[in-house]
């Protein structure tokens, strides 16, 4: 063994001694120096998992029986990562995924948190979210904002079931002891459609007699516009690889977030692309098409509603198993917090 890893051990030290430290508060370091620091790369505790939605949606479906909204206030299901055991509710160490259900007629009470939240639509249509005083539709495919301290709640005025995928940064934010919520009452609707605003690439409203905008200024990015967007990418860059785009605020360019990060991806019919191991932790949720994702020895077959995870530092293989459809993914990373923490890499 290479001399540099070969550390102590707590069981080379007497016992007395070591209860002497604890009694003190104090531990020794060398025990555990090559578990905080390995050799190379992490080793992440997130597994590449795989949630099939023809699993989730009847349990789904049968918590809507089993638990009013009233008793919920959130019908979610966690897609929890066995890697970092069930109750932590993390799909890997800054993302939390959850499917929401909400029945026709149903309302989840307005509150506000730090944690920033994005739903992805997955199924339904009627619901609504209203967002600090704007009400964004839902639909399939679409991706509403509801960033930290914004004051957000559901409704549904159609006639069928509607699910979404909510991710959160909820385990970054309760791992830094800052995670708190707030109710409040049901929002009075502003007019105003950010959607509307900024439908037009390039142009933004002249702020001349505004004072500051809004640090959120677009709370809904509709999905007919994202898949527009990689379609007309995809026919003018033939030979590039990758096609994808990502969620940004119009007003400023960055991501739409502060710790993660959203975008959309299309694999050309029977494309297959190398993603390269990058740091962050990956989400991968397909929108439309059939994919596979291999994660180093699992290979994941997607169908349309399925979600699955990457752990950072690891390559991702997407392949599209259609020969004449493209296939349509949602991606959500950790890549602004990692930029921001300067951590962030590519790995060649
Ligand atoms: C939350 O506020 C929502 O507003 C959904 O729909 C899931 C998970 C953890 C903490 C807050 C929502 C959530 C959540």
């Amino acid at each position: 063994m290479n001399a540099m890893n070969d550390l102590g051990s707590l069981a080379d030290l007497p016992t007395e001694y070591v209860e002497a430290l604890a009694s003190h508060n104090l531990v020794p370091l060398w025990p555990s120096l090559r578990g905080v620091l390995p050799p190379t790369k992490p080793r992440p505790n997130t597994r590449a998992t795989h949630w099939a939605y023809k699993d989730i949606k009847p349990l789904l479906l049968q918590a809507g029986e089993l638990t009013p909204i009233e008793k919920a206030e959130r019908r979610v299901l966690v897609l929890a990562n066995p890697g970092h055991g069930l109750d932590k509710m993390q799909a890997s160490a800054a993302i939390y995924l959850g499917m929401q259900l909400l029945l026709p007629g149903e309302w989840a009470p307005s509150h506000r948190h730090t944690p920033n939240a994005v739903r992805m639509i997955v199924e339904g249509e009627g619901a609504y979210t209203t967002v600090d005083g704007e009400k964004c539709p839902m639909s399939r495919g679409d991706l509403i904002l509801t960033p930290t301290g914004l004051w957000h709640e559901h409704g549904h005025d159609g006639t069928d079931p509607v699910v979404w995928l909510d991710v959160l940064d909820l385990p970054i934010i309760y791992y830094l002891e800052t995670s708190y919520h707030v109710n409040g009452d049901a929002q009075t609707t502003v007019p105003g459609r950010g959607d509307r605003i900024y439908a037009h690439g390039g142009m933004a409203p002249t702020r001349m007699f505004v004072r500051g905008s809004k640090p959120y200024p677009m709370l809904r990015y509709p999905w007919d516009q994202a898949r527009a967007a990689l379609l007309t990418l995809s026919q003018d860059n033939p030979q590039e690889p990758s096609v994808q785009i990502t969620y940004v605020n119009p007003e400023t360019g960055t991501d739409v977030e502060n710790i993660l990060g959203f975008y959309a991806m299309m694999l050309r019919p029977g494309q297959t692309l190398n993603m390269p191991a990058r740091s962050p932790a990956c989400v991968f949720h397909l929108i439309e098409g059939q994919a596979d994702v291999a994660i180093e020895a699992q290979k994941f077959h997607l169908v349309e509603a399925d979600t699955c995870c990457a752990p950072g530092y690891t390559p991702v293989t997407v392949t599209n198993r259609s020969s004449s459809q493209p296939a349509f993914f949602f991606l959500a990373d950790e890549a602004p917090l990692h930029r921001k923490l300067g951590v962030y890499e590519v790995r060649a």
